[in-house]
């Protein structure tokens, strides 16, 4: 498992509940998310990463989700193209940032949309997820862009899967072989070659987690999967999650970790 040294945050915005969202679990507290975001922080730090926090951004009430911006790997950065028009603009000041630590950047271009969150990297292979916000022109530039610095890729289609906003959101690498996976994906012939640590259904929002270095950051609150993951040899941080949960964020979206 590749060991990450560092991370780029940025806290919400005071119109944060103006984003976007599917899931019906009421408006969101200001000063609680900032205190939740805070806190990621630490854990962030507390597994060995440098935090850079961004400024906030009042124009786009979904910025702290910056996982959706940009996909980072050992040989380049890719910056997305957005599936929600209003989420576009978000990817200026992170190619930006960016610029300092990638000597390589590459983009998604129209007609293509693609969200990070619906890329999933195990190593050297993603899973690049179909979604209401990623389209075929985007993962197929995407693939494109990853073939030439020798990673390889599969689509995997979760249109069908209507409790997910994206890939992420129901999968997740731990390391080698070992996946984390919602039961609706659970069946998809692109996982066939993995160890499935299945998450059960009244839990599925912890399928969203990120290993970084020797631990995994997990959302509060979902004690059978803290358990199943301690079981398997994993020290947890649980973050609370409740404010962004209800944008319809996971742990992952809040950081580009490299
Ligand atoms: C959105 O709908 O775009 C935001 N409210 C949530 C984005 C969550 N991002 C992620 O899971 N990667």
């Amino acid at each position: 498992m590749a060991s990450f040294t560092r991370a780029i945050v940025r806290p919400p915005c005071v119109n944060f509940s103006a984003g976007l969202t599917t899931v019906n679990l009421g408006t969101p507290v200001y000063e609680v998310a900032l205190k939740q975001h805070a806190d990621y922080c630490d854990a962030l730090r507390s597994c060995g990463l440098r935090v850079t926090s961004l400024p906030i951004d009042d124009r786009y009430p979904d910025s702290t989700f910056v996982e959706d911006t940009a996909i980072l790997t050992k040989h380049c950065a890719i910056i997305t193209r957005p599936g929600a028009q209003t989420r576009r603009g978000e990817v200026t000041s992170i190619e930006r940032e960016l610029a300092s630590s990638f000597n390589e950047i590459r983009s998604i271009h129209e007609p293509g949309r693609l969200d990070g969150g619906d890329i999933c990297k195990a190593g050297e292979h993603f899973f690049i997820g179909i979604s209401a916000r990623t389209n075929e022109a985007g993962a197929k530039q995407f693939a494109e862009i990853l073939a030439e610095f020798e990673f390889t890729s599969e689509v995997i289609d979760v249109r069908p899967v209507k409790s997910i906003l994206h890939l992420k959101s129901g999968l997740s690498h731990l390391g080698g072989k070992q996946l984390v996976v919602i039961d609706e994906l659970a069946d998809s012939d692109q996982l066939s070659g993995y160890e499935l640590i299945r998450v059960k259904q009244d839990e599925a929002y912890a399928a969203n987690c990120i290993r970084i270095n020797g631990s995994v950051l997990i959302a509060a609150g979902f004690p059978s999967f803290a358990e199943t993951l301690g079981a398997n040899g994993y020290e947890t941080i649980a973050v609370e999650m409740s404010e962004f949960q209800k944008m319809d964020g996971g742990l992952s979206c809040l950081s580009l970790r490299f």
